[in-house]
């Protein structure tokens, strides 16, 4: 979606909000936001997880309190490096861990043209 609308709107900045997981469906597209230099800064929101299924997992009311069910939607073994992928796809990346990190380094890819990529770690997510 970030692709179109910087296509459809190229003189205007685009800000892809993304989660790991589902991240990982169409990471292509960053090859495509580098070939056509599109300006897009993509923010990985890293919770090292599939935290909505494991909350849907919960709602429906099973035990799934096993390690075995937990590794099931966890995403942390390996820890999957979004930076790299995204440098490797041919678009600037960065890792930030605090708030700080994250607006300074959101501030310094919006203030370049182009694609970037900050992969922001989160906590892990667990259900407690
Ligand atoms: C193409 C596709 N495959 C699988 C799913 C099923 N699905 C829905 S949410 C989800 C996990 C989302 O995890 P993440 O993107 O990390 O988001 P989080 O809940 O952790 O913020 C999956 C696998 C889907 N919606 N679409
Ligand atoms: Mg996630």
């Amino acid at each position: 979606m970030a692709v179109g609308a910087a296509i459809a709107a190229p003189h205007r900045p685009v800000i892809a909000l993304q989660s790991d997981g589902s991240a990982a469906y169409t990471i292509s597209a960053l090859w495509t936001m580098a070939r056509e230099q599109l300006d897009v800064t993509v923010v990985i929101l890293n919770n090292h997880a599939y935290a909505i299924l494991q909350l849907e997992l919960l709602r429906v009311g099973t035990h799934a309190e096993g390690d075995r069910s937990r590794s099931l939607l966890d995403l942390s073994r390996p820890d999957i490096d979004f930076a790299s992928i995204a440098q490797g796809f041919g678009v600037p990346a960065t890792r930030v861990g605090t708030a700080e990190e994250l607006a300074e380094q959101f501030r310094a890819a919006l203030a370049k043209p182009g694609p970037h990529l900050i992969d922001a770690a989160l906590p892990t997510w667990s259900p407690g």
